[in-house]
């Protein structure tokens, strides 16, 4: 899929100010620093629409964005940084989460170094537990060598699979170095058609 436009639709901080639309819309979750908003410029080809930073915690509302006036991509704050507002972000991504309708998939990001924390496993207890649609994306892979990479996936899959719940499918991605775009967008994709087509229900 070539995109061919990315318009920013607005910022939100609370459930009730969300506009409605009827098309599908994917979400990009986890902790603060991981490199969500620089997979969305990634995926946008766009270098700026989403504002990247190296300080944990620069994304602070919900951010949605139209993509080829057809699918949403949404860029939300990241889990787990700041003390002061970690009660309030927690509560926007859960409310985001557990009430946004046409949601179809949530990419869960964690930096490939770090991989799964108790917070993110919590996190996937929490979608699990909702019925909530996701994959996970390793992000910064370019700052591992792919055998290390592959140990880090393992233990994660380990992890995931101690609690009961399955790995859900998953992309590696380095926006340094250009990898795992294309992947990400062929599954959104897909999802769009199986949308279109009224094979998949929307989250909520
Ligand atoms: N080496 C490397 N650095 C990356 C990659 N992706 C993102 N970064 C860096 O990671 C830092 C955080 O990136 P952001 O995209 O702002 O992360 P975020 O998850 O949106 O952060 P918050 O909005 O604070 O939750 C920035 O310094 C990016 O340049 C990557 O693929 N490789
Ligand atoms: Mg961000």
């Amino acid at each position: 899929m070539k995109i061919f436009s990315v318009k920013f639709k607005g910022s939100f901080v609370k459930l009730h100010q969300f506009f409605f639309h009827n098309l599908p819309e994917y979400a990009f979750s986890g902790r603060s620093n991981v490199g969500k908003s620089s997979l969305i410029n990634f995926i946008a080809n766009c270098k700026k629409i989403a504002k990247v930073s190296s300080h944990p915690g620069s994304t602070k509302l919900i951010n949605f964005f139209l993509i080829n006036h057809e699918w949403y991509l949404t860029d939300l704050p990241g889990y787990g940084y700041s003390k002061r507002k970690k009660k309030e972000k927690r509560k926007l991504i859960l409310d985001y989460v557990s009430y946004r309708k046409n949601l179809i998939l949530l990419f869960l990001l964690m930096d490939c170094r770090t991989v799964l924390q108790k917070i993110d496993l919590d996190f996937i207890k929490k979608l699990n537990n909702l019925k909530i649609r996701f994959c996970i994306v390793f992000t910064k892979t370019d700052k591992l060598s792919s055998r290390i990479l592959d140990k880090k996936i393992d233990l994660c899959k380990e992890e995931i699979e101690k609690t009961s719940f399955s790995m859900p499918k998953y992309f590696k991605v380095s926006v340094k170095k250009g990898y795992g775009r294309k992947e990400i967008i062929q599954h959104i994709q897909n999802f769009n058609k199986s949308y279109k087509e009224k094979l998949i229900i929307p989250n909520s």
